[in-house]
């Protein structure tokens, strides 16, 4: 678990994304210390995870490990993939997972944090969420993932100019529980966890699976989702999902032909 640190403190776990010189990114071995960290923790009968990156982190974490996507021609996103994996052991932990949120969060990250079960923010943190900087065909379940209860114009503000958004203008959408001056976040973060921790953890276990399954039961029909999945073979087959990620390995602008 060396790319991920693991404490605990009176049932309260606190997981925190360690990979510095990558900014966190989202990588294989990043996400497989995270599963690591949750399966320990679960052993240990933690009642509540905050999910957090170091204090004075200018980035909570840059998403999906570029370096690992596919170089087009190939599905980005598919259910085995590390961000896919890590999300689910998010979502069917049997306690809340509280994201803290400090720094700027960026792609597979920002569905990351939409997928634990509340999110503390600090004011100064920011949102974007990237695909279509890098011609990335986003797949259904991740989209599904950051729509929640959030403002639909603002997500699809997000997505279509992938522009990072304010704490503020996050919260005002409905993505966050709450923001605070960096100096107040972990406090107001460990009052929540503590007091949840004293809570009947197998009721609050029960009600965070109804609600992920509700969340989830959507009539989405076997032939609409295979023409979903066909559009999205358009897109990462495209020249686009190419030049995105090596405009970023070039440290250039991409420019998209749209083939
Ligand atoms: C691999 C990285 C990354 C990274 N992967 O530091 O949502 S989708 O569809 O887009 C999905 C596929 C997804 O999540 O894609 C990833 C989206 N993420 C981004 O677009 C953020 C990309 N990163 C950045 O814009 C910058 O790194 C930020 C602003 C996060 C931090 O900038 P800063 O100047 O502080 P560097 O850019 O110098 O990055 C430090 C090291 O981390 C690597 C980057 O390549 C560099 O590595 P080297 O030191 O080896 O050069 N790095 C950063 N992000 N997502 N590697
Ligand atoms: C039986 C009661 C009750 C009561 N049942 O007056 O959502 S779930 O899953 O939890 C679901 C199962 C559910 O709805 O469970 C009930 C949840 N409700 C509560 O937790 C509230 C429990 N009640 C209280 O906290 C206090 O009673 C309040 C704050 C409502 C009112 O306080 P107050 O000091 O004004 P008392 O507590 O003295 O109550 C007056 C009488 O009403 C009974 C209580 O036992 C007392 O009876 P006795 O005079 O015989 O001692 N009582 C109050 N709530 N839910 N009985």
């Amino acid at each position: 678990m060396s790319l991920v640190l693991v404490e605990t403190k009176d049932h309260v776990g606190m997981v925190t994304l360690n990979n510095p010189e990558k900014r966190n990114a989202l990588s294989h071995a990043l996400i497989d210390d995270l599963i690591a960290a949750l399966a320990a923790l679960k052993v240990q009968n933690a009642r509540c995870i905050i999910l957090r990156a170091p204090a004075g982190s200018k980035v909570f974490s840059a998403g999906h490990d570029i370096g690992e996507l596919p170089r087009g021609s190939r599905d980005p996103l598919t259910y085995s993939d590390p961000l896919r994996r890590g999300i689910r052991a998010i979502q069917t932990f049997p306690a809340p997972v509280i994201a803290m949120v400090e720094g700027s969060v960026w792609g597979g990250a920002f569905e990351l944090v939409m997928s634990c079960d509340m999110v503390y923010a600090a004011e100064t943190s920011t949102f974007a969420m990237t695909p279509a900087n890098l011609g990335v065909a986003y797949d259904i379940v991740g989209v599904h993932n950051i729509i929640r209860d959030s403002s639909l114009h603002v997500i699809k503000e997000m997505l279509f100019t992938a522009r990072p958004i304010s704490a503020q203008r996050a919260h005002q959408a409905g993505m966050l529980n709450y923001i605070a001056p960096v100096a107040e976040l972990e406090a107001a973060v460990m009052e929540t966890a503590s007091l949840i921790a004293l809570k009947a953890p197998l009721s609050i276990g029960l009600m965070k699976e109804e609600l992920r399954v509700l969340n989830e039961a959507n009539p989405l029909t076997p032939d609409e989702f295979e023409r979903l999945q066909g559009m999205r073979r358009v897109v990462y087959d495209s020249d686009d999902a190419k030049e995105g990620i090596a405009a970023f390995y070039a440290q250039r602008k991409p420019v998209f032909s749209g083939q």
